[in-house]
């Protein structure tokens, strides 16, 4: 079956993101083909600070990479450039405009994702059109240092007052996942819990569990 990118974001549960800073001289295809090995359903490029042409190249890549494995790829903070490389849709931040104006930017059927960082803005993203949204940070990280925690009780209050799927994400590792998934999470996202890993499979497949049993 060749499930729609809006399908596919509703089925995934965990979300993990290729941030090229915690990389050093790994592979991003490897750590990828890692990432998808122990279940991701949607990766997304991270390349704060690198140049266009170097996450053009790289994105064509994961696009073709993640597609032929089933997995929802998204680039971060470039509309164009996910066009051109045909990835399943961008993630933008508050600052990056309307939603609207985003998806013109884009082919018909990608997706747009909106980080969101307190109950008003999901609610926003929501009615603007976003696909989903981030619902963050959960807790203080050093991933993005200059944010404020939003706390875990936001978690259950925003997914009780939007519809598109929310991803929890900031500070989210093996050690806190069943407090977030008790205070409501269904769906996570984890950036340096995963790429800091000994074994990112074993991490993403220890993280999937979690979630799942905690919704069952
Ligand atoms: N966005 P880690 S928090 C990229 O709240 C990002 O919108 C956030 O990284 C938000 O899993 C965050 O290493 C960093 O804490 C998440």
């Amino acid at each position: 079956m060749n499930l729609s990118a809006v399908q596919s974001l509703q089925a995934a549960s965990l979300y993990g993101i290729l941030d090229l800073g915690y990389l050093g001289s790994r592979d991003p295809l490897s750590i990828a083909g890692q990432m998808m090995e122990g279940g991701v359903g949607v990766i997304q490029l991270r390349a704060k600070g690198r140049r266009e042409r170097e996450i053009f190249d790289l994105s064509l890549k994961l696009s073709t990479l993640c597609r032929d494995n089933g997995v929802l790829y998204i680039v971060n903070d470039f509309p164009e450039l996910a066009r051109e490389t045909k990835a399943h849709g961008v993630h933008v931040g508050q600052e990056d405009g309307r939603i609207e104006g985003i998806r013109a930017r884009l082919e018909e059927g990608q997706i747009v994702g909106r980080s969101t960082h307190g109950l008003n803005q999901a609610i926003a993203a929501e009615q603007e059109g976003a696909d989903y949204i981030g619902i963050g940070p959960i807790f203080a990280t050093p991933t993005k240092p200059d944010y404020s925690p939003v706390g875990m009780m936001l978690i259950a209050e925003v997914q009780k007052a939007v519809k598109i799927p929310g991803f929890c994400i900031g500070g989210i590792k093996l050690e806190n996942l069943d407090q977030v998934v008790e205070a409501g999470a269904k769906r996570v996202v984890i950036v340096s819990g995963i790429l800091q890993a000994e074994n990112i499979g074993d991490y993403c497949q220890a993280a999937l569990k979690k979630i799942r049993a905690n919704l069952s």
